[in-house]
């Protein structure tokens, strides 16, 4: 299909959503990208997510986070035209604008299909898993499909990026007991933007505690998500196996101390 969509046209963030993004740690932007937009790019993510999904597993086989979602990893390097999709020049400076950042670099992209009958994801905080010695960290998340209430869209517990690790560790039944106990503990108000249509997205920082409900429906919730950090990071403490990994999977085992700046992570905003 002959792409009319131009993704680096860049659009500018009120106010509003930028405060609201720092005194929360989560935002939306409705509309992002148009239905029409978002139609040019599905079926390719669609078909690398595919082609990238590692478990083939039946839901009952698997434990609870995986079976949370399909989940598939820098997609924009086996299929151009998703790579349009991530190198996207207008996510990427929205990106920048709420963290309030000259410029971002890409972590990684991920897709998260959550299948009919899919699992809760259990609650966390993404930068357990991350090297990165900054805290000008944020994921893009947004629908291709059209996300009823009734489909799990993503909960986030507003503020809690203040507060950096809050000790839950890895994403797993161990996190979801324990952060259920902190959010009651501790009151935290808890927001979702669904509805949400293809194309709206929300953002959340690295440390923003967050989870979703199950999809009790027979529609595959599929959802492309982009993380960034703020150019200029280095590489942090390599000092748990998840960052290990991560550091060699998404930094190509950079030391520590290091310029974050791996070919895997070009910079795809700068004012
Ligand atoms: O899509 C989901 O259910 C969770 C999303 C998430 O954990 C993330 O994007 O960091």
């Amino acid at each position: 299909m002959q792409r009319t969509a131009s993704l680096d046209e860049t659009v500018a963030i009120d106010p509003g959503t930028i405060a609201s993004f720092a005194r929360n740690g989560h935002a939306v932007v409705r509309g992002l990208a148009s239905a029409d937009e978002v139609s040019q790019y599905a079926p390719a993510i669609k078909r690398a997510t595919s082609q990238l999904s590692g478990d083939t597993r039946p839901l009952d086989e698997r434990d609870t986070y995986g079976k949370a979602f399909i989940q598939s990893m820098n997609l924009w390097r086996v299929d151009r035209v998703v790579k349009e999709f991530v190198v996207a020049r207008r996510f990427a400076k929205v990106a920048a604008d709420l963290m309030g950042v000259s410029g971002v670099r890409l972590y990684h992209d991920q897709s998260l299909f959550k299948e009919p009958g899919g699992g809760i994801t259990p609650w966390h905080q993404d930068q357990v898993y991350w090297p990165l010695d900054t805290h000008n960290t944020i994921t893009m998340w947004m629908p291709l499909v059209d996300v009823p209430a009734s489909v799990g869209s993503v909960v986030f517990a507003s503020g809690s990026h203040r507060a950096g690790d809050l000790g839950g560790a890895a994403i797993g039944d161990n996190s979801q007991e324990y952060f259920d106990r902190l959010v009651r503990q501790e009151k935290l108000e808890l927001v979702s933007y669904a509805p949400m249509r293809a194309g709206d997205a929300t953002f959340h920082s690295g440390w923003t505690l967050h989870g979703a409900p199950a999809n009790e429906t027979t529609t595959m919730r599929s959802v492309m998500t982009i993380i960034y950090f703020a150019d200029g990071a280095r590489v942090g403490p390599i000092d748990t196996p998840m960052r290990r990994d991560d550091n060699e999977k998404w930094l190509q085992s950079l030391p520590t101390g290091a310029l974050a700046a791996s070919e895997l992570n070009p910079l795809l905003w700068s004012r």
